[in-house]
């Protein structure tokens, strides 16, 4: 009774946008920022029950990754730190798109029968909420604390209000706020006895990091977070052979472009946490530019220039650009007389370097000795069918395992979970390295042998190289902050230049285009989604003029997260790689 008399309360105040249908897609909820209120509080209502029904905690995060700055987004962190199980969604997008409150309270009545949800069980739920440095998602709790204003307006990602243009900005988020934000903690506590709470402004990846390290029972501060980042670091820094170049002064340095995001704030303060590596922060939230606007990752992949503040003073340095969340990362070098364009180095060369790292750590460890307590690792890694063609060649040369999932991280995560270690990597640069339980056990029992004071052997290094990437990279989500750090620490145990690694394998030309389209569900695609099976006859039309090109390769995809419709076309030459997309792109219209 008192629940449902609190759910129809609470619920009321918040009806669907009108003529809109949402979907939980590959990133949640998406979509311009005035449409997502009712969302975000349903989503709140959805983290409670998802709580309730796995007695774990559960995350909430606000964002909307590397979309414009006006849009937003909304999703949930399982118990795991993954993505919120797909057996879900369909409940999701019917609570969403709920035409009123009591047919809202109707379904989530239906579905807690159907699940089996104990409602007045004894556990107690927990929902985390992060959110990133969009302008509208600021923290109740800094606006309601008398005296502590000041962290308000960093929160904003704007500098303490001093002209009038930044006091009418902050005025501005300042009421935006007291309408919009309030929704999840609000869906949340619409649940009795349901508590939210406030992580305050993270990346996304710290977010679900935090989830999985409370259900795991660890330490789960963004204190911890960093500690556990930086110490692993420097255990690998501090086992890289005595013969390779350490940290010189001269490849001490990396300069990232934080998409005037959120970051900037966090991978500044985990520098200082470092020793040797300088992390030169461009683009960071506070510094007063646009989000996601001519800046990170994204916009650095797809259009494959230089991105706002990097010019040609940059060149010969390492260069990375990270996305509005800060869970995706590509690297790019800016070559002499650039005039804009940029060598980028990408998710896919990012995993090439982690694959080739790890072989190398595994062969050690399989090498001669008592093998009594380590199996013969099995490795793996998974592509999507955007990860350019000249990387999957160069994996499979290493004799590597290459698996295909559908676009989206829970695809590649689910996979990547199937070996002792997976990689998995997006070419957008979303990605991470998953170990096993049993694996992790196995290093463990060896590194355990290893006497007090004494060197250890090739094997046991191995060892704890592995334990320590398992603890560096982030096993919930991909993670831009900890896959910088597990670059730069690989690199320099190379003793390799950016250029270098680079030239690991040359990318075959490719293109990308989008297309707006009357109905892009109306594509339906199979095989990892690089075959159409309707509507008919695309699939031929596709398939004959790809032939046209020599070493051709394209294919056409409805976006999870926009509306439009993708191509992706590669080929011998940037020229016929541009023109297989444009024909391609004229197909789909
Ligand atoms: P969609 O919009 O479904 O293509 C994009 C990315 C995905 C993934 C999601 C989630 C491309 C081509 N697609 O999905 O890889 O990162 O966003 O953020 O980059
Ligand atoms: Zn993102």
């Amino acid at each position: 009774e008192e629940q449902q008399c609190l759910l129809l309360s609470s619920a009321s105040r918040f009806w669907p946008p009108k003529g809109v249908k949402l979907s939980y897609g590959t990133a949640g909820f998406r979509a311009d920022a005035s449409l997502l209120q009712s969302t975000v509080y349903r989503v709140g209502i959805l983290a409670a029950l998802r709580s309730l029904k796995t007695r774990s905690v559960i995350g909430l995060m606000i964002t909307a990754s590397h979309n414009k700055v006006s849009d937003n987004g909304v999703k949930i962190a399982d118990p795991s730190g993954g993505m919120l199980s797909q057996h879900w969604e369909p409940f999701a997008d019917a609570l969403a798109n709920a035409p009123s409150p009591q047919h809202l309270l109707l379904l989530i009545n239906e579905f807690v029968e159907k699940e089996g949800i104990s409602v007045d069980g004894d556990w107690h739920v927990e929902v985390l909420l992060g959110r990133d440095t969009r302008p509208i998602t600021v923290s109740w709790r800094s606006l309601t604390l008398r005296g502590q204003m000041r962290p308000m307006w960093s929160q904003l990602g704007c500098r303490q209000p001093d002209t009038p243009k930044t006091v009418t900005l902050w005025l501005k988020s300042l009421l935006q706020t007291l309408f919009y934000n309030l929704e999840g903690i609000r869906g949340v506590t619409s649940i009795v006895g349901a508590v939210a709470t406030d992580m305050g402004i993270l990346t996304t990846p710290q977010l679900h990091w935090m989830v999985r390290a409370r259900n795991k029972g660890m330490k789960a501060s963004e204190q911890d977070y960093f500690e556990q980042l930086s110490s692993s670091f420097r255990c690998l820094v501090d086992l890289i052979p005595a013969e390779k170049c350490k940290f010189d002064g001269v490849n001490d340095k990396v300069v990232v472009d934080a998409a005037n995001g959120v970051g900037g704030v966090k991978l500044k303060y985990l520098g200082k946490l470092l020793n040797g590596l300088i992390i030169e922060v461009r683009n960071s939230s506070e510094d007063g530019g646009v989000l996601n606007d001519g800046v990170g990752a994204d916009y650095v992949q797809k259009e494959k220039v230089l991105p706002n503040s990097f010019g040609s003073k940059d060149t010969g340095i390492r260069c990375v650009s990270l996305d509005g969340d800060a869970d995706r990362l590509v690297y790019f070098i800016v070559p002499p007389e650039s005039s804009g364009r940029i060598d980028l180095v990408d998710g896919d060369k990012i995993l090439s370097l982690f694959a080739l790292f790890i072989r190398e750590q595994l062969s050690f460890l399989n090498e001669k000795e008592d093998m009594k307590n380590c199996h013969q690792a099995h490795l793996g890694v998974v592509q999507t069918a955007y990860a350019n063609g000249a990387s999957t060649n160069y994996l499979k040369l290493l004799g590597l395992e290459v698996n295909f999932t559908p676009t989206g991280v829970k695809y590649l995560h689910e996979k990547a979970t199937e070996f002792d270690i997976g990689i998995y990597f997006e070419a957008n640069g979303h990605g991470t390295v998953l170990f096993s339980e049993s694996f992790i056990e196995s290093l463990e029992a060896r590194t355990n042998e290893i006497s007090l004071g004494s060197k250890g052997s090739e094997g046991e290094k191995a060892a704890l190289r592995l334990l320590a990437v398992s603890k560096l990279i982030n096993q919930a989500v991909g993670d831009a902050l900890s896959g910088l750090l597990l670059v730069e620490v690989i690199l320099q145990h190379m003793g390799w230049s950016i250029n270098k690694w680079n030239e690991l394998y040359h990318d075959l030309p490719s293109k990308q285009l989008k297309v707006k389209v009357a109905d892009r569900t109306a594509i339906v695609t199979t095989n990892a989604e690089t075959v159409v099976v309707s509507p008919p006859g695309l699939k031929e039309a596709i398939n004959e003029e790809t032939a046209k090109y020599p070493q051709g390769r394209c294919f056409v995809r409805p976006s999870g997260t926009e509306d439009v419709v993708r191509v992706y076309a590669e080929a011998s030459t940037p020229e016929a790689a541009d023109t297989l997309a444009n024909c391609v792109a004229k197909l789909v219209d």
